[in-house]
């Protein structure tokens, strides 16, 4: 089976696909195997995971997004184990196949209402029939409310949902970043693992979670609802930008002069924006994801722009400077969240916080001070042990 998923430079493997022990990757097969905290790839768990990915089960794939989901410390060395192993996977398909072994990662955006789910189902079901495996992963902020309102959706892709050739997963909100989580990303990871090779993501325009989005895929589209008032006034500064194609659905019936009206309004719109590559210039599609008219022409379009970001090397230079804007972005989370919980601070936060908003204290210099308390903090600890 074919496997997609990590790029970049080097490999763990040499010359002869034996795979070498060592390097500044961090991918040591002595620490996989068998590290400090006990866990390791001989781990049971990790293992039959593993097993399951490669073979493209998706009950191991279900299972293994939950464990990366996990807070509970043990489960979380499991994780860590079985996406390290995952990495080298992936790492080593594209040490031997190059580009066309990287799935295609779309991310989708658009106002409530817009027909996303229905666009998902139409694309999903176009994509299997072409012999491809299909991911569904949800950014839904509400989830964390609401239980999972992705759960219900699956409703709104009832073909999709049964076709054993894809796979829809809400993802619960852990409330960072306006519902994109870290186990985004590593959801998609473990999705490609086991075989599927577009992973889409969608996400619902609230807040910040589709820009977060835009930087966990290769292709990033809008999708708008023909007519719609001051809300898609509102989009179109932000997320416009954001985009590499932007799709105008419901261009059916009674709604195609309304939808052709949407279009010319982007289209002149978008001639006042800066597109994001010299090489791509935004398109402005129509389509209707109910009769599935235009849903060919997208397909190649996006065919299109993968090409070209190929060509251009930016396919895979995105992917590579994508993780490192994640990993700084869980290191703020994790130091700032590690910065509040710091014992003996609370109270500390509390009058700072109160000074800045009285205006006595600028808030660059109160966070000097309370940066330097934590030092302290630390330090004394430290001495303690
Ligand atoms: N005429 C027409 N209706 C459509 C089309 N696509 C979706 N719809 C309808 O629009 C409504 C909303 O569609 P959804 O797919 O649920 O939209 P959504 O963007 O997923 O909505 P939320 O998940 O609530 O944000 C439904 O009644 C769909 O039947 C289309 O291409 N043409
Ligand atoms: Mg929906």
């Amino acid at each position: 089976m074919r496997r997609v998923g990590g790029e970049g430079c080097g490999s763990p493997w040499d010359r002869d696909g034996r795979k070498e022990t060592g390097g500044r990757s961090g991918l040591v097969t002595e620490e996989v195997s068998g590290g400090s905290d006990g866990i390791g790839t001989g781990d049971p768990l990790v293992q039959r995971l593993l097993k399951g990915l490669r073979a493209g089960h998706r009950a191991s794939l279900a299972e293994s997004i939950t464990l990366v989901e996990t807070s509970h410390p043990k489960k979380k060395l499991q994780a860590r184990q079985l996406l390290t192993e995952v990495l080298q996977d992936a790492k080593y398909t594209y040490y031997l196949y190059g580009t066309k072994s990287l799935s295609l990662r779309l991310g989708l955006s658009g106002p409530p209402g817009a027909g996303k789910s229905t666009f998902i189902e139409r694309l999903g079901k176009f994509y299997t029939a072409k012999g491809h495996k299909v991911a569904v992963l949800a950014v839904d902020p509400s989830s964390a409310t609401t239980g999972g309102s992705l759960l219900g959706d699956k409703t709104r892709m009832p073909e999709l949902s049964r076709d054993m050739n894809a796979y829809i997963r809400p993802s619960p909100s852990r409330g960072h970043l306006g519902g994109v989580t870290r186990s985004t990303n590593e959801a998609i990871v473990l999705c490609e693992a086991a075989g599927f090779d577009i992973i889409i993501v969608e996400t619902i325009g609230v807040g910040q979670s589709e820009f977060s989005v835009v930087d966990m895929v290769d292709l990033f589209a809008l999708i708008i609802p023909p007519g719609g008032g001051d809300e898609l006034q509102g989009l179109k500064r932000g997320i416009m930008e954001m985009s590499d194609l932007i799709v105008v659905n419901k261009s059916d019936g009674d709604l195609i002069p309304a939808a052709r009206r949407m279009q010319y309004e982007y289209i002149s719109a978008l001639k006042y924006i800066r597109p994001k590559s010299k090489h791509w210039s935004i398109p402005v599609k129509r389509i209707s994801s109910l009769t599935g008219e235009g849903i060919d022409e997208l397909w190649d379009l996006m065919q299109k722009y993968r090409k070209i970001m190929e060509d251009c090397g930016k396919f895979v230079s995105c992917r590579r400077s994508q993780r490192r804007a994640w990993l700084w972005t869980h290191l703020k989370d994790s130091l700032v969240s590690t910065f509040i919980n710091s014992s003996g601070l609370k109270e500390k936060i509390d009058q700072i916080e109160q000074e800045v908003m009285d205006g006595v204290l600028s808030p660059g210099d109160a966070a000097d001070i309370l940066l330097q308390e934590h030092i302290d903090v630390l330090k004394q600890k430290d001495r303690k042990i």
